[in-house]
């Protein structure tokens, strides 16, 4: 601690000097009247002795450094402190003759006042730094917002993320360096999506529906998976199709269903619907193939939603591509899980290196999903959707 007195004529004086030589954060110890000069007693004059000092260890004061990259928390902290000073010094103003009594209590009200201005300072300081992480993040932090942001995930979902790694940070009491960030962000990711995984297409459901905008992959993905239960698990499969829209339709899985022999049936209303269900009455699996509309209108929804009730336990799979725009492949699921879908299938892995969408949809829309498809090669390009290798996408190479 640095300690200086002050003689001066009056205490203002006195804080403009302890201001200009000891710096703002000084704080006055004690003052007192005294008498200076004159000749044998006589034509003395008043004076007013003011002690100041200043802390030399200023680690827990707020050095400009040390300030937060927020300026209304900076000039929050700093009018606390002037208004606490100033308080002090106030109290301090000494009466003009005191008894030894009162000068001792006077004594340790001034080091009370002191101590609080002390707590208040550290207080301040320790809230400026909460919120200066908050607004003012670190390096790594931010460097994961960009990324995310690039990747396409929800605003809503960066900003939960980052305020939680914020919070983790505060809890641990120190700043998680670039390996700790990504880590922690690949875990809180994992814990988010865990719900919602492990379900593929339900083993149950004897009939699978599988619904989706245009050219996103339906029919190449309806082979995919039958060749799959055809070849590798040895089950009866049938198709379906109801898509009768395109002339070239109906051929496309009528090669896939030769190539695999496996029957189709044709259906252009409900009434063949039943004829066909009669008609693949022998198989265990039915997968029923559907145009793809425009389903960012309900109209259409609904249309194709009335061909997929069934008496059969059945499950109907959303097909997006990941070629599509966020915000459309958002207004299909929303439309398709008013109807009680829940599960979707992401094809095109393939094409695209931004992979937030899925995280969008599935969190927002509560889905579920199944597969991802990576390419046009039928069986192969298919697999179960697995969050840690979906994580890895999403994070890149920066990830864990
Ligand atoms: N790159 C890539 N292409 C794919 C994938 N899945 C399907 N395709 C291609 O996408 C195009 C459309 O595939 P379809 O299976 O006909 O799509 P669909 O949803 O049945 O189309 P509609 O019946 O017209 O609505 C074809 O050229 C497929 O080879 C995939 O995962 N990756
Ligand atoms: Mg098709």
């Amino acid at each position: 601690m640095r300690v200086k007195r002050y003689v001066v004529n009056a205490l203002p004086e006195a804080v403009t000097m302890i201001r200009s030589e000891l710096g703002k954060d000084a704080v006055i110890l004690n003052t007192k009247e005294i008498k200076v000069g004159g000749f044998m007693g006589m034509f003395r004059k008043k004076k007013m002795e003011v002690i100041a000092a200043i802390e030399s260890n200023q680690a827990n004061i707020p050095s400009p450094q040390q300030r937060t990259a927020n300026p209304q928390v900076d000039a929050a902290v700093e009018q606390i402190l002037q208004t606490a000073q100033r308080t002090a010094t106030a109290v301090m103003e000494p009466p003009a003759a005191v008894s030894v009594k009162e000068s001792d209590y006077r004594k340790e009200r001034e080091q009370y006042i002191i101590d609080e201005i002390r707590d208040l300072r550290e207080y301040m300081v320790k809230l400026s730094k909460q919120q200066s992480n908050h607004s003012g993040m670190s390096e790594h932090l931010i460097q994961l917002k960009e990324h995310l942001i690039e990747q396409e995930m929800d605003p809503l979902w960066i900003e939960r993320l980052l305020q939680l790694m914020v919070e983790k940070q505060l809890e641990e009491q120190s700043e998680f360096g670039k390996e700790l960030v990504w880590e922690h962000a690949a875990k809180q990711i994992e814990e988010w999506l865990q719900p919602y995984s492990g379900s593929g297409i339900s083993n149950h459901a004897r009939v699978v529906h599988f619904v989706g905008p245009t050219g996103v992959g339906k029919t190449t993905t309806i082979a995919k998976l039958a060749a799959e239960q055809t070849l590798k698990k040895g089950r009866k499969v049938g198709f379906i199709t109801s898509d009768t829209y395109r002339i070239a339709a109906v051929d496309q899985l009528r090669t896939y269903a030769t190539i695999l022999n496996v029957p189709l049936e044709v259906v252009f209303s409900q009434m063949d619907l039943t004829r066909a269900f009669k008609q693949l009455a022998e198989q265990d699996l039915i997968y029923m193939d559907t145009a793809g509309r425009n389903f960012r209108s309900e109209l259409h929804v609904s249309e194709v939603n009335s061909l997929l009730q069934t008496s059969e336990p059945s499950e109907t799979v959303l097909v997006l591509s990941l070629t599509g725009k966020t915000r459309d492949m958002a207004a299909v699921a929303d439309h398709f899980s008013k109807y009680g879908v829940r599960k979707v299938l992401f094809t095109k892995l393939d094409e695209t290196s931004v992979y937030g969408a899925i995280f969008n949809l599935i969190m927002n829309f509560e889905l579920l999903p199944t597969y991802m498809a990576s390419g046009q090669t039928v069986p192969d390009d298919i697999e179960l959707f697995q969050i840690d290798s979906y994580i890895k996408k999403l994070l890149g190479s920066n990830g864990p």
